[in-house]
């Protein structure tokens, strides 16, 4: 598995949010930049996509209510430690807060989307992947599923997310904990997520076996397979 620090990790993160590095493919300006009047990049836009200023909503027709009380995290699969987070220990976690653009595949886009969570670096830390660990699946609580290469999920802006713009996530939006993968079209991060799968084989989840690409690059136009 990646072997970058922590430090290496934020330090990447910080180039990034500094609009240094397509980290994510997304350049941006940092708020800094903002404030002095320096223009944001305009390639920010993947090929095929239009930016929308909703934030449009889309679930398999299903969303589940989830008692914080009921809610549990469970990560495990290829792991040296297995681990069942309730709502107060997940919480209690290191917090994480990236600003990312999110790419459907349907063809629209969101900009500055303003996630706050958990990195997912933070929870591969924890748990420690074994070598064998390649892939990772995620399922959530209305039977979705999603499978990403195991360097995706441990690019250094993927989060649990539990807030956005600073208020919890809405049960529309996947509360409450949706995984959040900047870098890859949008169904590759698991709204309502429950489990998380470290395996040595790929299996392709709910999307990725009705004809989605297995590995979703929106800057490539990486739709369908
Ligand atoms: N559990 C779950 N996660 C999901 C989906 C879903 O149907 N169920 N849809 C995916 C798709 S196709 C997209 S584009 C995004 C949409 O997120 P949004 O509804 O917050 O815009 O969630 C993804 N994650
Ligand atoms: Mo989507």
């Amino acid at each position: 598995m990646g072997n970058l620090s922590l430090t290496e990790r934020k330090e990447r993160w910080a180039r990034k949010m500094a609009g240094k590095v397509r980290a994510g493919q997304a350049v941006r300006a940092g708020q800094a930049d903002l404030e002095a009047g320096v223009p944001r990049s305009t390639d920010r836009l993947p090929p095929g996509q239009h930016l929308t200023q909703g934030f449009p909503i889309l679930d398999l027709g299903i969303k589940p209510e989830i008692a914080l009380a009921d809610w549990r995290l469970e990560i495990g699969g290829l792991v040296e430690n297995p681990k069942t987070f309730t709502w107060e220990e997940f919480n209690a976690l290191p917090q994480f807060e990236d600003i990312s653009d999110f790419h459907c595949v349907t063809t629209w886009s969101k900009f500055d989307c303003r996630w706050r969570g958990i990195g997912f670096f933070t929870l591969a830390e924890i748990v420690k992947p074994k070598p064998e660990a390649r892939h990772v699946l995620f399922s959530s609580y209305d039977g979705y599923t999603t499978n990403v290469r195991i360097e995706d999920a441990l690019d250094d802006d993927t989060l649990v997310a539990t807030q956005f713009d600073g208020k919890p996530i809405t049960r529309d939006h996947g509360g409450p904990a949706r995984v959040i993968i900047p870098k890859l079209y949008g169904w590759k991060g698991a709204k309502f997520v429950r489990t998380i799968d470290f395996v040595a084989e790929d299996r392709p989840g709910f999307w990725e076996v009705r004809g989605y690409s297995n590995t979703a690059d929106p800057w490539t136009e990486d739709r369908f397979s």
